[in-house]
């Protein structure tokens, strides 16, 4: 049997730690969309604020995103501002998302007729008693999709062009064949 020496079991450790060093904070599940399509946005929350449970989180509607409605959460109390801001809040301590745990809030709109890049800020807020305040995931980059180097960024969904409709036969074998009289 062979041993690995401690430089080989450190870098192996280095290897396996590196996706989740790299992983974004608060993410979309589904990351990209056809503009002009129903959306279901659902936020995953993977932490909370430097070790404190998750107790709010606001989510403010980017433009265009119409017609806007949150899924509940069972122990979440849930307020909406103006079509512009939705925020679930725990309605009690043991509701609370622990930051061993992880969890998603979901809404549900219709996505802007043009492509782009659709941002969706967030404001974390955490429990006092643990020390954490909060986390607002409101950064954006200035040009491009890039959130390389932002420390609070917020989270993308790239909206691209509409799904083309793919006739079910092609056109040539549509037509009909030649034929002689
Ligand atoms: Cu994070």
């Amino acid at each position: 049997m062979k041993l690995l020496s401690a430089t080989q079991i450190i870098a192996a450790g280095a290897l396996m730690y590196w996706p989740l060093a790299a992983l974004p904070h608060i993410v979309l599940e589904t990351k990209t969309a056809p503009s002009g399509s129903i959306y279901k946005a659902v936020l995953q929350v993977s932490h909370g604020c430097q070790g404190a449970a998750t107790t709010a989180l606001a989510v403010q509607i980017p433009p265009g995103f119409d017609g806007v409605k949150p899924y509940p959460k069972a122990g979440w109390v849930i307020t909406m501002q103006a079509n512009t801001l939705i925020t679930w809040t725990a309605a009690s301590q043991e509701a609370a998302l622990q930051n061993s745990q992880i969890d998603e809030f979901a809404l549900r709109g219709k996505l802007p007729d043009t492509a782009g890049p659709l941002w969706f800020k967030v404001l974390q807020t955490c429990s006092n008693d643990a020390g954490g305040a909060s986390n607002n995931w409101a950064e954006v980059p200035a040009t491009g999709v890039s959130t390389k180097g932002l420390a609070l960024p917020a989270a993308l969904l790239e909206v691209t062009a509409p799904v083309a409709l793919v006739p079910s036969v092609a056109p040539s074998a549509a037509m009909p064949p030649e034929h002689k009289h």
